[in-house]
């Protein structure tokens, strides 16, 4: 245990043993925690712009609803009986072997006749949710938006014909919500020249009729779909954040070429590092000046605070788009708040993402575990928005904590409740302790360094019972 600036936190041994089957993962989840490697250099720092940047509305906002809306929501990760092994149903194309042809069959009749911008602010809203991003052309090519480089899009493509990104960016910005699109900038199943992840589908599978000899190239691609794509949605589009993903094949003159773009038309516009590092990638600081934060692994939730301000990738599930067949799984809604709770006290964002069906409705089980949020922010959300992260140098066995700006109060955290009915911090010089579920006085004693509260005999509330202390002197 660190002793250093007297900011030790003291975990009372007896304290940490946790309601086990309170704790118990929903099911079909794989064996083993993801873990959080710690691969940033504590001296890695955002250039100024980027941390102005963030300064707008991002640190502030922590809750963000991710979207991953397309062709595949129809398939809901099976195609002709195959392809419902992968934990993606995004990535039907490939899990099921599909050839360009077939899927284009599938987009020609994309219909999300439900389809309600507005309904879908407004539930996002009353859950909380200060921020959307939606996939605005996912590695299948696909676009949502009204594409003048390529018909393959909702608008030319399919009889539905309304861009879904202009309706949704204009219901969020409506509602006060800031509002972002996804763009997978280096794979394009649908583009032969587009570089390939993995190696799990042979290009040739999906496009048969190229010849033996074809070379892809990719900055054919870049020329002639993705960069033109990118301009187009940041001149035409009044996005607040744009979001790459799997940077295949990305160095840094390409990204330049993106990270330029974006620049140029849209100053403010937050841009995530999945432009040119991968989710677990190491950080690279000679990279840092073309992008304005982190965005960590796919439902990686930090285990440790971090040097850098992070978004987190979460989803509600096991998939990030609809999926109702094979293996899947969403989280419990205790799961979920603890894992959203973990990464704003590392200093982070959660992106968590939902899926909506093919009808264009949203998944009522995502909106269920939301509202689940939602209600707990609404008791607790002073603990959450426009908080900085734990200011002691390790988190709790119990749980975590947060901070305001000024460091002038902590909140606790309590995650596991102890069965010893006592938690003990050490580093917190407090002068009131109350409790956010109801209000009232925490029972609390400053004995030398450490600050002891015991607790009443049941959690004020099923997820996270917040205790807000005031300090004497700023804890930062
Ligand atoms: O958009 C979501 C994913 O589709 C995308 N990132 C998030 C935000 C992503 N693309 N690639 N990857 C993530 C990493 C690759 C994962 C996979 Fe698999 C490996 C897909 C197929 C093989 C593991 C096994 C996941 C599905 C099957």
């Amino acid at each position: 245990m660190k002793t250093n600036m007297g900011t030790v936190l003291l975990i009372c041994l007896g304290a940490v043993a946790s309601h086990a089957k309170d704790t118990a993962k929903s099911p079909n989840q794989p064996a083993g925690d993801v873990s959080f490697e710690y691969r940033f250099d504590d001296r890695l720092q955002q250039t100024p712009d980027s941390l102005a940047r963030q300064a707008l509305w991002f640190r502030d906002a922590k809750f963000g609803a991710f979207i991953h809306f397309g062709v595949y929501s129809t398939l809901e990760g099976e195609y002709e009986g195959r392809g419902s092994g992968f934990r993606y149903s995004e990535w039907i194309q490939i899990s099921a072997q599909m050839s360009a042809k077939e899927y284009h069959a599938v987009a020609k009749t994309f219909n999300p006749t439900e389809f309600d911008a507005d309904a879908w602010a407004t539930t996002f809203k009353d859950c909380g949710i200060k921020y959307v991003v939606i996939t605005s052309k996912h590695h299948d090519g696909f676009a949502l938006f009204d594409s003048m480089v390529s018909d393959y899009d909702i608008v030319d493509y399919t009889p539905f014909k309304r861009d879904i990104i202009k309706e949704l960016c204009d219901a969020c910005h409506k509602q006060g919500l800031k509002f972002g699109v996804y763009y997978s900038h280096a794979q394009d199943w649908d583009e032969p020249d587009a570089p390939y992840l993995n190696a799990r589908c042979k290009r040739n599978v999906l496009h048969p009729d190229l010849p033996a000899d074809f070379e892809p190239d990719m900055d054919r691609y870049i020329a002639k779909k993705s960069l033109p794509q990118v301009e187009e949605l940041v001149k035409n589009y009044d996005l607040d954040l744009i979001w790459f993903d799997t940077p295949v094949g990305m160095d840094m003159e390409r990204a330049r070429r993106f990270s330029d773009t974006v620049r140029k038309y849209r100053p403010d516009c937050l841009i995530n590092s999945r432009l040119i590092h991968r989710g677990k990638g190491k950080i690279e600081p000679e990279y840092l000046p073309l992008y304005d934060y982190v965005s960590i692994g796919d439902k990686e939730v930090p285990t440790k605070k971090l040097p850098l301000y992070v978004e987190s990738p979460d989803s509600v599930s096991s998939s990030f788009g609809y999926k109702t067949k094979g293996n899947c799984y969403y989280h419990t809604e205790k799961e979920m708040i603890h894992r959203f709770v973990h990464t704003v006290c590392a200093g982070g964002n959660a992106l968590i993402n939902n899926g909506p069906m093919g009808n264009g409705r949203l998944d009522p089980e995502a909106v269920r575990i939301y509202g689940a949020m939602g209600a707990w922010l609404k008791v607790n959300g002073e603990s959450i928005y426009a908080t900085v992260r734990n200011p002691l140098d390790e988190k709790p066995e119990w749980g975590d904590l947060s901070a305001s700006k000024d460091g002038r109060t902590v909140y606790l955290h309590i995650l596991e409740w102890p069965a010893s009915g006592t938690i003990a911090v050490k580093g917190l010089p407090a002068t009131a302790a109350t409790y956010l579920a109801n209000g009232e006085n925490a029972d609390y004693a400053v004995e030398g360094e450490v600050l002891k509260i015991t607790l009443p005999s049941e959690p004020l509330d099923p997820y996270d019972t917040v205790v807000k202390v005031a300090l004497s002197s700023s804890s930062k």
